[in-house]
């Protein structure tokens, strides 16, 4: 995987990291299980076109083909027995062909991109459940995806038993998949990855208080997405 997309600033008001050619951005949702991403995504795709901004909602595991089949060995737990670096490599393995075949075209054509999930949950669910070696992962990390990375990662933070129960509601009668299985203590030890990773990489990640009603969580999402995203554009006139 090359980094064509991927383009350095200099500018003092853009975090330290690639953004893509032209105008299109790429943002990541992340969190715990039911902590509302997919929910938050179709309402950010909203207020993007409201501003007249073509915008692709795609997901982790999957968002391509190829990726969407190893999804269903992953979430059926066909992986686990193998151990956690062996989830963590197959998780890769999706994240390649769809960043390949999936984000980088449509940032290509200009589209911004949302995906429920990259790379951050690799870092929180098999660094925090197989306790994978954090430089392991960032390694693997590093030669996968070439830094190419997102834009603005949104890290809905909520208590544990909420999510839970959220993700349960919206799973209805369907079986819990091999992640929603795990204990408490996990998803707390989930929950705690997260907020590490929004402090080691503020530049990059925002906070998001997910456990208000889904528009107060939209609200406080898309100010920061006209913070770190349309303003510099703005300023730099690449969407006027
Ligand atoms: N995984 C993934 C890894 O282990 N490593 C990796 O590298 C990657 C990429 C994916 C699983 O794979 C793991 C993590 C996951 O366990 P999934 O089925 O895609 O599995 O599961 P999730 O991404 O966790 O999706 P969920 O649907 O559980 O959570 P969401 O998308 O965060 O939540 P959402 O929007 O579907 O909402 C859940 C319910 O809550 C309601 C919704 O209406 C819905 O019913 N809701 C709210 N209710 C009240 N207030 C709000 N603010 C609400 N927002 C949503």
């Amino acid at each position: 995987m090359n980094a064509e997309l991927a383009a350095t600033t200099g500018s003092k008001s853009a975090p330290n990291r690639p953004l893509h050619s032209g105008m299109a951005r790429f943002i990541t949702l992340e969190g715990g299980e039911g902590a509302g991403k997919s929910t938050l995504a179709v309402g950010l795709k909203q207020r993007l076109a409201e501003c007249g901004i073509g915008c692709l909602v795609t997901r982790e595991p999957g968002g391509s083909p190829k990726a969407e089949v190893i999804r269903e060995t992953l979430l059926g737990g066909e992986i686990a027995p193998f151990g956690p670096f062996a989830e963590a490599l197959m998780f890769y393995a999706a994240r390649i062909d769809h960043v390949d075949r999936t984000i980088k075209p449509a940032l290509t054509r200009g589209e911004w991109v949302i995906c429920d999930r990259f790379a951050d949950s690799t870092r929180a669910y098999q660094g925090a459940l197989g306790r994978l070696d954090p430089a392991l992962l960032a390694a693997l990390e590093r030669v996968a995806l070439a830094g190419f990375a997102a834009d603005l990662t949104l890290i809905l933070d909520v208590p544990v038993d909420v999510g839970l129960a959220r993700a349960a509601v919206r799973r209805g009668t369907g079986a819990s998949d091999r992640f929603e299985r795990e204990g408490r203590g996990f998803h707390t030890r989930l929950r705690r990855a997260y907020l590490d990773i929004a402090e080691r990489e503020p530049a990059r990640c925002v906070v998001v208080d997910a456990s208000l009603l889904p528009s107060a969580v939209l609200d406080l999402a898309w100010s920061a997405v006209e913070a770190r995203l349309l303003q510099h554009a703005d300023a730099a006139g690449s969407l006027s």
